[in-house]
């Protein structure tokens, strides 16, 4: 087992994306083997991971899809990850003319998974950390991470990514008090996608005044307008996304949060692991029947017996 797991991974290294793919779902399901796996992860090729966040339908997967074509164009290597439990993955729907759908997916360069959001952790998949990890062990120049951006998965993302796309699009009453404030938090681009509508126009401006008001003596966070379905932008959002990365090699202060959670996380399965559900019940209702009973010493009690 041990073997099998050390040659999966050497392959994985490599470039192999059948390997990867198989790494993936050993992860996703936590198959035998899953824990050598993680424990022999390294960050092999140093990926640079961005996120791309936004409500459903702000064109996120137009935009990863964009992106993709200019990176392929600069011989990059890109992992892609799309968390969305509400739309089937359809890039290769929207690839349009210049790479048709079979030639993408079978892209040397390009690798696509999306992975269903289990709906634990406020939307964001914690397998995602596990995943994601994974995929730096291959060889990749960019790992980007599309995600719904509801609530608490905003905040996660941008602990993942180095570098953090928030992509809004115009509507109705874009007022700057209508945007999310934690949302100035996270991001580290704004996009305005659908710059095709009327409207776009101010949901720019306000962003601009925000993200000027915001950063003081720091640089501002760059806004700019794309039409993701005509590749509208791109370069600008490729240059700005360089930029930033360029500037910004340290670990960001998010990724720290998001670790210590991880790591609380791990520790918590594992002293949980011998914990039996159906056995603590019946231990309890048992004990319910003492007059002197006590829920914090039963628990103590309990933990202790389960060593
Ligand atoms: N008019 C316009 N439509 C767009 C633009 N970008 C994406 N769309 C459309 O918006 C819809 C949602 O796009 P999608 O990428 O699936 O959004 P996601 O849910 O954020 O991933 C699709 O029908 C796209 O064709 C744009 O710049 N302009
Ligand atoms: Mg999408």
């Amino acid at each position: 087992m041990q073997d099998n797991i050390k040659q999966l991974l050497t392959h994985i290294q490599t470039g192999d994306i059948l390997s990867l793919a198989k790494g993936i779902t050993l992860l996703e399901n936590e198959l035998p083997g899953y824990e050598s796996l993680l424990l022999q992860l390294q960050d092999t090729h140093h990926a640079r991971v961005i996120g791309i966040t936004g409500p459903p339908g702000a064109g996120k997967s137009t935009l990863v899809n964009a992106l993709l074509h200019y990176w392929l164009k600069q011989n990059k290597k890109i992992a892609v990850i799309a968390v969305d439990p509400s739309s089937p993955f359809n890039y290769g729907a929207l690839l349009g003319d210049r790479i048709r759908m079979s030639d993408f997916y079978t892209h040397p360069n390009v690798f696509i998974r999306s992975l269903a959001s289990r709906g634990n952790l406020g939307g964001l998949s914690s397998k995602i950390i596990e995943i994601t990890d994974l995929v730096k062990n291959a060889p990749f120049d960019y790992i980007l991470i599309e995600t719904v951006g509801v609530g608490q998965s905003e905040v996660d993302i941008a602990g993942l990514a180095d570098c953090t796309i928030v992509t809004l699009v115009p509507e109705a009453g874009d007022e700057v008090q209508t945007i999310k404030a934690g949302i100035m938090e996270i991001a580290d681009i704004f996009v305005v996608n659908k710059a095709d509508r009327d409207s776009a126009e101010a949901l720019f401006r306000n962003l601009r005044i925000l993200s000027h008001e915001k950063a003081g003596t720091d640089a501002e966070t760059p806004v700019i307008k794309t039409i993701a379905t005509s590749r509208e932008g791109i370069d600008e959002l490729a240059s700005a996304v360089h930029e930033f990365l360029a500037r910004h090699t340290e670990l960001p202060t998010k990724r720290m949060h998001l670790l210590a959670e991880k790591c609380w996380q791990l520790i918590q399965a594992k002293r949980m692991k011998n914990i039996d559900p159906q056995k603590l019940k019946t231990e309890l209702s048992k004990a319910l029947l003492q007059p002197a009973f006590n829920i914090y010493s039963f628990a103590k009690q309990f933990e202790e017996s389960q060593g």
